[in-house]
């Protein structure tokens, strides 16, 4: 479904008088405060947020999938869906394939229709966590840590393949997540299974392209319960820093123990130039995939926070940060859903863009913690939203994303062309 975009200016049209109103009382106090408002709008409209291919329909636990229907059946046709957030919101300009769940068969064909819904293709996923029908050997009990090399060898080249898809598509980065672990003490070396990943991260960085980069994304537990090979962010940053410079941690936000201070990881993984980027998502319990804020938006703010300071600063060289959601999940539509997502992140992004860094820096020299404390707060509570609803008015997307998508019945529109029964290949 291509939208016309002539209904989103007849759209804005209606919404206008009453943005402008808001948006002009924010502005002011803003600018009371000291902010440049063009050039909050202008960082806010060039944010872009890559969408998972895995998560346009709906998924998200291993019991049952109930789809609301009219999901993507096809690479095309959830490109399609992405080029109808980005038409929306103009902050989706971004696809991150998992593959193979999306092969994408005929790259130039891909490109082409990418590029006329003005995508890019972020980082490639590659995955030794299912067995394929076609594959040799199982990785029941683990891929590039598996103590069998034929299995390594095999885990190996299909991250290779992947890196080869993505340079057809012009992408420039592979993440790669490993489910490889334990259930049970004792069931492997914890020294020996590190070191055969290593080695396995070393051959596929070996194949990387000159310009390319590969993400090492970490995670406690699931499906293994005992153990895991890439546990944490300390053996991320472990391994990318054996591995070189083109070895970057990933951030998955649902990949913490509870209550873990996942900003104060962003903010080593900074100061070391080892952070590569996100998965954006928020949970209550573990990896729950649940939308991006609905759970705990003070957390992504101070994650916001943290970058903010961090990629502002002399002292920090790091390279520009993929950022991408990985959440998907039963009850929503899943395009709704992004669009809420998309919201929440960069609502946190401008709250961290206008707290009074100056103010802040000398309430801690001063250790005045009530004064940080307040600055912090004073941002995260101002309500952003009209900033948000300018920087897409201005660039030509709904003012109202969620809302335009209700009115116009998208998903009823989707359901007529693709049908009720449909399931999209991912989680
Ligand atoms: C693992 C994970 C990883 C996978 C995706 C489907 O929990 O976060 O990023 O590639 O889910
Ligand atoms: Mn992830
Ligand atoms: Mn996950």
């Amino acid at each position: 479904m291509i939208l016309d975009k002539s209904l989103i200016q007849q759209y804005n049209e209606q919404l206008a008088a009453t943005q402008q109103k808001k948006f002009n009382f924010l502005k002011a106090t803003l600018q009371d405060e000291g902010h440049d408002v063009t050039a909050l709008l202008e960082q806010l409209a060039a944010f872009q947020i890559a969408i998972p291919s895995w998560a346009l329909g709906t998924g998200g636990t291993r019991f049952g999938r109930f789809s609301g229907g009219g999901e993507p059946r096809s690479l095309e046709e959830k490109m399609e869906d992405v080029g109808l957030l980005h038409a929306l919101n103009q902050s989706s300009g971004a696809i991150s394939l998992h593959i193979p769940w999306d092969i994408p068969q005929n790259a130039t064909a891909i490109k082409q229709l990418a590029a006329s819904f003005e995508l890019q293709f972020d980082a490639v996923n590659s995955n030794t966590f299912q067995d394929q029908n076609d594959q040799n050997y199982s990785y029941k009990f683990g891929s590039l840590s598996h103590t069998d090399k034929q299995v390594r060898d095999q885990a190996i080249a299909h991250n290779v393949e992947v890196i080869k898809h993505g340079i057809d598509l012009g992408s420039k980065a592979l993440t790669i997540w490993l489910s490889d672990g334990t259930d049970f003490p004792g069931q492997q070396n914890f020294r020996r299974s590190f070191q055969r990943t290593l080695d396995s991260f070393q051959q596929i960085y070996d194949a990387l392209p000159e310009d390319w980069k590969v993400f090492i994304e970490y995670k406690p537990y699931e499906p293994h319960f005992y153990s895991t090979v890439v546990a944490d962010w300390g053996t991320s940053l472990l391994f990318c820093q054996k591995l070189g410079e083109k070895a970057l941690g990933l951030v998955d936000l649902g990949h913490h123990l509870p209550n873990t201070n996942i900003e104060q990881i962003v903010s080593r993984f900074l100061m070391e130039g080892k952070l590569g980027g996100f998965h954006f998502n928020d949970s209550k319990y573990g990896d729950d995939d649940l939308t991006v804020g609905a759970m705990q938006p003070f957390q992504l703010f101070l994650i916001f926070n943290e970058l903010v300071e961090g990629m502002a600063s002399q002292e920090v060289q790091n390279p520009a940060l993929s950022w991408m959601i990985d959440a998907s999940h039963n009850v929503k539509d899943p395009l709704e859903d992004l669009l809420q997502s998309i919201e929440a992140i960069k609502i946190a992004l401008a709250q961290a863009l206008i707290v009074d860094r100056k103010k802040l820096e000398n309430a801690q020299e001063q250790n005045d913690t009530t004064t940080a404390q307040e600055i912090l707060q004073h941002a995260f509570r101002t309500d952003v939203r009209p900033l948000l609803a300018q920087a897409r008015l201005e660039s030509g997307a709904a003012i109202d994303p969620l809302a335009f998508y209700r009115q116009n019945k998208i998903r009823q529109e989707l359901i007529n062309q693709r049908g009720v029964k449909t399931y999209s290949t991912g989680l």
